[in-house]
């Protein structure tokens, strides 16, 4: 049985190809500065927003007829129709990974124990579709912001039970992950943050936080799991506030609570946007603390302040993301995963496809541009020679430690030195990016 009838394996044609379901710029077995192009981007598919996700919106019902998502079916029949579908969809695409919450593959029983037996049967079915088809999976998540129990958050609720079922949840989500050979674990704090701060104890929320996550890394260390945990920033929506505002944000709150080393960032490119910053920003900044861990793809829009979740077709942001990880040593574990939505009129299950491909695409074009920007080597020399003054006599004595405040003001008013200002270049580098595109 086929779910995609009208596509066959997605192959690489080249910019001129006049075929709408084709790779222009994604060459799999390219090699671009000594790695093929799939071990550079590691692309995912995520399965709640493909796969789960009927096309439904604050205003409206779902507006896919997606054979397993149909109503008032058998929800076990269900769950393995969209397991084989995200399988089917995975090899024709020829993406080597995918996501998954733990609802996205198991509807939840009446009790826990149950979510759980749930969960582990189907995940016989997924282990059986990774074998078949050589996918891998990228990382795994609990989901613990959909269910009412959460509704006033996971580890930030104030009743203590939450916690522990959450935790319980995570402990269940973490070792399933391993179970199936994940690269990373994932924990986005959808809602942890608050509200109003009328009805919120902030300093309790954070050591509730703060110990919830140090749970995490034990039992990570406990059962052995080998990939990074990662930490998916975003400062709001669905809440106000969330504690896990931006990467920034984040690394403080790590090194607060001593657990910096235990975790990296999942970086999504939406929530950048919703942060106030450019995504290159929090690859940069993340880079800069290494701390850089997987990122998640996809775009808002200029003029909407929400997560619209569509899929990346910038390749201009992605040559300048790609910089940064090439330059920070390139993609280890993590990966990029479409964590990215249709447009809800866009209803054919064709349309996974060319919102994937293009996605792929844009991605794999800015690789190529971040290739030649870097072999061009003029961009990377003119910040190099900007802070040449750091590793002249002044500048590295400044930054050992061996000069005060007196020291300095005497540098300066023995000679009555006036430091010369030099242009930024920030026209001439902009149009130096523009022709890599
Ligand atoms: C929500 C979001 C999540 C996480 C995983 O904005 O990005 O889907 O990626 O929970
Ligand atoms: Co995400």
């Amino acid at each position: 049985m086929t779910h995609f009838p009208d596509v066959d394996r997605v192959r690489f044609e080249g910019p001129d190809t006049e075929h709408p379901l084709a790779f222009r710029y994604y060459d799999r077995n390219r090699v671009v500065l000594g790695k093929r192009m799939e071990d550079h981007a590691r692309f995912a598919v995520c399965f709640w927003h493909s796969f789960c996700w009927p096309g439904s919106d604050v205003f409206g019902a779902g507006t896919f007829e997606r054979p397993w998502l149909a109503a008032g079916e058998d929800a076990l029949e269900l769950a393995e129709l969209k397991i084989d579908a995200a399988f089917e969809f995975l090899t024709k695409l020829g993406a080597p990974f995918f996501c998954f919450h733990d609802r996205d593959i198991a509807p939840e029983g009446d009790t826990l124990r149950e979510s759980h037996a749930i969960l582990d049967r189907l995940l016989e079915r997924v282990e059986k579709a990774m074998a078949r088809s050589g996918t891998r999976l990228l990382w795994g998540t609990a989901n613990l912001f959909s269910h009412p129990r959460y509704a006033a958050g996971a580890a930030t609720n104030p009743d203590p039970e939450v916690f522990a079922y959450a935790a319980a949840q995570v402990k269940h989500c973490l070792e399933a992950t391993q179970r199936l050979g994940g690269a990373n674990y994932v924990l986005w704090g959808g809602r942890e943050g608050y509200e109003t701060l009328l009805n919120t104890n902030l300093r309790r929320e954070l050591d509730q936080l703060g110990r919830f996550l140090c749970l995490v890394a034990e039992h990570k260390q406990k059962i052995g799991f080998a990939g990074p945990l990662l930490i998916e920033p975003k400062p709001f929506e669905p809440t106000k506030h969330q504690y896990d505002h931006d990467g920034a944000a984040v690394f403080a709150f790590l090194q607060n609570y001593g657990i910096e080393r235990e975790f990296k960032l999942n970086l999504e490119v939406n929530h950048a946007t919703l942060a106030g910053h450019d995504f290159q920003h929090e690859v940069a900044y993340a880079m800069a603390n290494g701390i850089f861990g997987s990122i998640d793809a996809n775009r808002g829009d200029a003029r909407l302040g929400w997560d619209t979740d569509q899929f990346p077709n910038d390749a201009r942001e992605w040559a300048l993301a790609w910089c940064e990880i090439l330059r920070g040593g390139g993609m280890h574990s993590g990966g990029f995963n479409f964590d990215a939505k249709l447009r809800r009129q866009s209803i054919d299950a064709t349309d996974l496809f060319h919102a994937h491909i293009g996605g792929m695409d844009a991605i794999a074009r800015g690789l190529l541009a971040a290739e030649a920007m870097l072999a061009d080597g003029r961009l990377q020399r003119f910040v190099d020679e900007r802070y040449a003054g750091w590793d002249g006599a002044l500048g590295r004595e400044i930054l050992a430690g061996r000069q005060s405040l007196e020291d300095l003001a005497g540098h300066v008013l023995a000679n009555d030195l006036e430091p010369h200002p030099r242009s930024g270049r920030q026209e001439m580098l902009e149009n130096l990016v523009s022709r890599f595109l």
